[in-house]
């Protein structure tokens, strides 16, 4: 399945100029340039439905490179716990691939329908090795790439250096709205990937 890169009715909270008033499936609309505010943005104009981002990753289909005791639905569960373990109940709170040398491990998550995506939020391990988490990608699919190897895709962040343990951070997409449907994280070579929680803010 191919997403449609016009859709027509999409919103965002982000700076920009209002033009036009227009309507748009029965909505009150307005025309609204991305890039006024961040002259980095590639100017786009899109029909807005003023309706805010939300949170389409949780509880979705995920899956990860590989599992390390920890499954990938832990990235998606809506729990924000960042330990590994919680007053010493050994009850692993996050996700656990394997590493190996030379191999990129990933996580992704199946938003089962295509939607415009703003940004990626994600809250990293607070006990553990913050140092594996580091130079990684957010990549946006049409289609899930694990049926279709070489799907191509559009890079929403490529985030540079280490992710400190513990916090919560957004990473708006560069460009965005990326209209797509699979999100994937890539890590740095060779390192293990854990997740606590990864928040896909978008609208349909
Ligand atoms: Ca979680």
């Amino acid at each position: 399945m191919q997403c449609s890169k016009t859709p027509s009715c999409v919103s965002f909270t982000y700076p920009g100029s209002l033009h036009t008033p227009g309507t748009c499936r029965g909505h009150s609309t307005r025309h609204f340039s991305v890039g006024d505010a961040q002259p980095t943005l590639r100017v786009s104009t899109y029909l807005m439905k003023e309706v805010e981002a939300s949170n389409m990753a949780v509880h979705r289909p995920a899956s990860q490179s590989s599992t390390r005791n920890h499954t990938a639905t832990k990235a998606n569960d809506g729990s924000f716990h960042n330990y590994a373990t919680v007053n010493h109940s050994r009850r692993f709170q996050c996700t656990h691939t394997e590493a190996a040398a030379g191999e990129r491990s990933w996580w992704q998550v199946d938003l089962e329908a295509c939607y415009a995506i703003l940004s990626v939020i994600i809250t990293a391990r607070a006990d553990c090795c913050p140092e594996r988490l580091h130079d990684f990608d957010v990549d946006v699919y049409d289609k899930d790439p694990e049926v279709y190897p070489g799907a191509s895709f559009t890079r929403c962040y490529h985030y540079v250096g280490v992710m400190p343990a513990g916090v919560t951070e957004e990473l708006v997409c560069d460009n965005k709205p990326i209209v797509g449907r699979v999100v994937r994280i890539t890590d740095a070579p060779g390192e293990y990937l854990t997740l606590c929680e990864v928040q896909v803010m978008a609208v349909p």
